[in-house]
C-alpha cells in the first residue's frame, strides 16, 4: 500500500535532470564547470597544434600523457554538466551542513541535501597519474618510483571519493579523508626528495623545479579546499563556490601546467631524447642513432 510519507519521498527524489537543470540554472556552479568544458578542449586543440612536428618517442611520451590530462578534464566536466557524476547527499550527523536543504535551480523545488560534484575526485583518479607521469619522465626517474607515486596517487582519489560519498558517519567521512592525506604524503616524498635527485642527475632541474613547485603548492590547494568546503566542514557553504576553487585550481594545474611541460618539451627534444627506438618492443626496431 502506498502511503502518504512514501508519496512524499517520490516526489522529492532527485533525478539526474534535475541535477542537470540545476547546473544550467546556477550561473556561480554552471559557469565552474562549462568553463572548464571550453578550455579543455581549446588546450587539446592548441598541444596538438604546438606539437605537430615532435617525432622524437620519449618527448611524445611526455606531450602526450600532458595532453591526456586535458582529454579526461574535458570528460569529466561532461560528466558534471550532464548530471550524472554529481549527487544530493545528505550529510550525516554532526557534519555542519547535517539536515541542510538544496533548492534546485531548474524546479525551484527544496530537497534535503547538499551538492555533491563527486566526478571530479573520481576523474582525478584518471587525470592525476598523467601529471605525475610527465613529471617523473622530465626528472628521467626510474619505473619503481614513477609506479609508485601513481598508483598512491590514484588511492588518493579513490578514497577522496569514499569521503566525499560516505553519508553514514561523519567520523567515517574524515577518517576515508585521513586515509588519502596518508597516501598524498607518499606522493609529497617523492616530488619532495626523490625526483629532485634525479632531475639533477637529468639535467632537467629548471624545469623539474618549476612544475614541481606548482604542482605541490596547487595539491596542497585541493586537499585544504575539500576540507573547508561544504562537503568538509562547510566553512564555505555554497556547493558553487566550492566548484570554482577546483575549477580555478584545475585551470593552473592541468592547462597552465599542461602547456609548461608541452613548450619546454618541445624546444628541449635534444635533452629529452631517449633515441628513435625508445620504448620500441617489436622485432622492427629502427637502429639506433
Ligand atoms: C582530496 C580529499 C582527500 C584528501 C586529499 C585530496 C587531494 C586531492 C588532490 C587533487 C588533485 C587534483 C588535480 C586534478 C587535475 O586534474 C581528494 C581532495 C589529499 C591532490 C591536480
Amino acid at each position: 500500500m502506498l502511503d502518504v510519507q512514501s508519496l512524499t519521498s517520490v516526489a522529492l527524489a532527485v533525478t539526474q535532470q534535475d541535477l542537470f537543470e540545476h547546473v544550467l540554472n546556477d550561473p556561480v556552479l554552471g559557469s565552474s564547470i562549462y568553463a572548464n568544458i571550453g578550455l579543455a578542449g581549446a588546450s587539446l586543440l592548441f598541444f596538438m597544434f604546438l606539437a605537430r612536428n615532435v617525432d622524437d618517442p620519449r618527448s611524445q611520451l611526455i606531450i602526450v600523457s600532458a595532453m591526456l590530462v586535458s582529454a579526461v578534464s574535458i570528460s569529466s566536466y561532461t560528466g558534471l554538466a550532464s548530471g550524472l557524476t554529481i549527487d544530493v547527499l545528505q550529510m550525516p550527523d554532526g557534519h555542519a551542513l547535517e539536515g541542510a536543504t538544496t533548492t534546485l535551480e531548474g524546479s525551484g523545488e527544496e530537497v534535503e541535501g547538499t551538492i555533491s560534484l563527486w566526478g571530479r575526485y573520481l576523474t582525478w583518479t584518471f587525470s592525476t597519474p598523467f601529471i605525475l607521469l610527465a613529471i617523473g619522465l622530465i626528472a628521467g626517474s626510474n619505473v619503481t618510483k614513477i609506479f609508485t607515486a601513481i598508483v598512491f596517487d590514484m588511492l588518493i582519489m579513490v578514497t577522496g571519493l569514499a569521503a566525499a560519498l560516505t553519508t553514514s558517519s561523519h567520523l567515517m567521512r574524515w577518517f576515508w579523508y585521513a586515509i588519502s592525506c596518508t597516501f598524498f604524503i607518499v606522493v609529497l616524498y617523492i616530488l619532495l626528495v626523490e625526483w629532485p635527485e634525479d632531475a639533477k642527475a637529468a639535467g632537467t632541474t629548471e624545469i623539474f623545479n618549476l612544475v614541481r613547485n606548482l604542482t605541490v603548492v596547487l595539491w596542497v590547494g585541493y586537499a585544504v579546499w575539500w576540507a573547508i568546503g561544504n562537503e568538509g566542514l562547510a566553512l564555505i557553504e555554497d556547493g558553487g563556490i566550492t566548484s570554482w576553487g577546483y575549477s580555478v585550481f584545475d585551470i593552473v594545474a592541468k592547462y597552465i601546467f599542461s602547456f609548461l611541460v608541452i613548450n619546454w618539451t618541445i624546444k628541449n627534444q635534444d635533452l629529452i631524447s631517449g633515441g628513435s627506438s625508445y620504448g620500441a618492443t617489436g622485432d622492427a626496431i629502427p637502429a639506433d642513432d
